[in-house]
């Protein structure tokens, strides 16, 4: 069974979101990250190199961080239909987009929190303004980043719209705004809210 190493309002949730998108039978692990004895739970450091949640494992299977989860239980439950076929002529855009949370929202959000100055022609993610414009353009067809359906790639930008949103740095977007509010509306969403709660 699909296990989850996961701590209540963290970046795992966004994994929890993901796993009750797919429908599988799955087990909570929760690490406590202010307790160390609960964070060197020894299961979860072998799940996890860099010591950090969401982690998970599968039978033999173990995958750290919210992209490489979501790609690894998108393509192994396909049953859920969370990712295009790898021969499918969306899997490029797909794969766009789920790498996006890594490499683009996640530095372009720590640039905002800390103020960094960059030069977007040379820095990989270009800059927080870029990476928003970059995100409601794939927006522009909607509902969705792939149009429709819904996929895992709606799990990592819509958990991140939602965590800007919770600390203030979301700009006065309607296209995001109205992409949170779908998002939040889907079952699997109110389901791993609730449990976060
Ligand atoms: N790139 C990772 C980041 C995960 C991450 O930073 N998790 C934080 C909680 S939000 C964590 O586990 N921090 C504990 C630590 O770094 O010791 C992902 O998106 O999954």
């Amino acid at each position: 069974m699909i296990q989850l190493y996961w701590c209540p309002r963290t970046r795992a949730s966004r994994a929890l979101w993901l796993i009750e998108e797919l429908g599988e039978p799955f087990e909570l692990v929760e690490i406590d990250l202010r307790d160390a004895e609960s964070r060197s739970n020894p299961d979860f450091l072998s799940a996890s190199p860099m010591r950090k949640v969401p982690a998970l494992r599968d039978g033999e299977v173990t995958v750290a961080d919210s992209a490489a989860i979501g790609l690894y239980l998108a393509d192994r439950y396909p049953r859920a239909g969370l990712a295009p076929a790898i021969d499918a002529p969306d899997r490029g855009r797909y794969l766009f987009w789920m790498t996006f949370l890594p490499g683009v929202i996640e530095p372009a959000m720590a640039q905002k929190f800390n103020g960094w100055e960059t030069e977007p022609a040379t820095i990989g993610w270009g800059n927080f303004e870029r990476m928003i414009e970059t995100l409601e353009n794939g927006l522009a067809d909607g509902p969705w980043l792939l149009g429709d359906p819904f996929s895992a790639a709606d799990v990592m930008a819509g958990s991140s719209v939602n965590f800007m949103s919770m600390f203030g740095i979301l700009p006065d977007s309607p296209v995001l705004k109205a992409y949170l509010e779908r998002c939040q509306a889907r079952p699997a969403y109110a389901r791993a809210m609730a449990r976060e709660a």
